[in-house]
């Protein structure tokens, strides 16, 4: 299935990939086709899990991660815990473009957002109200910090410290965490163009009742994702708090540089966190410098099968694949 171009996307989010395909074809740079396919995403709300009005945080708000990385300059463009502007992914490629850094954080970013033109605007929706009120209603459970309960005199936080949760406890704050995680799609795309280009990026709202503040894996360069044209592109989704520690794109590209083949080189990135976390929910797609691509996930119950989109010449329209 090598043949170029190439646009591979996490999850079944097929106008993303119809939307960086058409950018490719209609002459655009592979970076081009990352942004305006993550964008349409970020438009459309994919999954809930993409874009304004999904995952909201503790305190109810929404806020969104993003990153965009060149593979022939090796720039990478990110934002992280964004607040009041949609186009995550737009920012992060202002990052990219118009400052020597590589990731802006919080309000600042949204400051930044605003001088770069991008308009501020409140990315809360009835569906992440919702969200929100139903869990305070469900005394603010489940909850991402370890070793505190929610204050019995309030519906929930302030938290205070509690003794170390029994095994079982544990347990089930594990299995509630997994099931969690498993609704939530961020979309992750790489794309490479005829000459062998090679761009990669994210977009994501997190984590549904994140901690504020909390940044996950799809903005951090080589966790995320990661491009080099010299080697391949990969790109990463599930549970970024622990994925991010193992940098499993960075991990494939690596790994294909070295001559795996992108199938390989997936499984081993996956089987790499696998050995701290068996039951960590997650999955990664990649693919090298000749357009040949593959995936792979954690197969824990109830997640057997990881769905992604490929386009490249040999399929008419953007298929999918697991
Ligand atoms: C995060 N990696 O913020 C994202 C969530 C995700 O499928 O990809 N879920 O941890």
């Amino acid at each position: 299935h090598a043949s170029l171009p190439l646009v591979i996307n996490t999850w079944p989010f097929k106008n993303a990939t119809f939307t960086a395909w058409s950018v490719l074809q209609a002459g655009g740079s592979v970076l081009d086709a990352v942004e305006r396919g993550c964008a349409r995403c970020e438009a459309e709300q994919c999954d809930g899990s993409v874009g304004y009005g999904g995952s909201p945080d503790e305190s109810g708000e929404t806020t969104l991660d993003a990153m965009i990385m060149n593979g022939n300059t090796m720039e990478v463009g990110a934002v992280a815990d964004l607040r009041r502007i949609k186009n995550a992914i737009g920012v992060a490629r202002a990052v990219l473009e118009r400052t020597d850094h590589t990731l802006l954080v919080g309000e600042s970013a949204s400051v930044f957002a605003e001088n770069m033109g991008f308009v501020a605007e409140d990315l809360t929706t009835n569906k992440s109200v919702n969200i929100f009120s139903q869990w305070l209603k469900g005394n603010c459970q489940p909850n991402y910090r370890k070793n505190v309960s929610p204050d019995p005199s309030t519906s929930c936080g302030p938290y205070r410290p509690r003794s170390t949760p029994t095994p079982r406890q544990q347990q089930q704050s594990e299995r509630t965490r997994h099931a969690n995680q498993r609704s939530h799609d961020t979309i992750g795309m790489v794309v490479l163009d005829g000459s062998g280009h090679i761009a990669a990026g994210t977009s994501t709202n997190g984590l549904t009742h994140k901690v504020p503040g909390r940044v996950g894996d799809s903005p951090i360069a080589g966790a995320g994702a990661y491009a080099d044209s010299s080697a391949g592109g990969a790109a990463a989704t599930g549970d970024g708090d622990v994925m991010m520690r193992f940098l499993p794109s960075y991990l494939a590209v690596e790994l294909m540089r070295a001559g795996a083949d992108p199938s390989a080189a997936c499984e081993a990135a996956i089987s790499r966190i696998k050995r701290h976390h068996s039951q960590f929910f997650g999955a990664i797609i990649c693919a090298n410098t000749t357009g040949h691509y593959g995936a792979a996930c954690n197969k824990v119950s109830g997640f057997t099968q990881f769905h992604f989109m490929v386009s490249n010449p040999e399929t008419d329209a953007p298929v999918l694949k697991s």
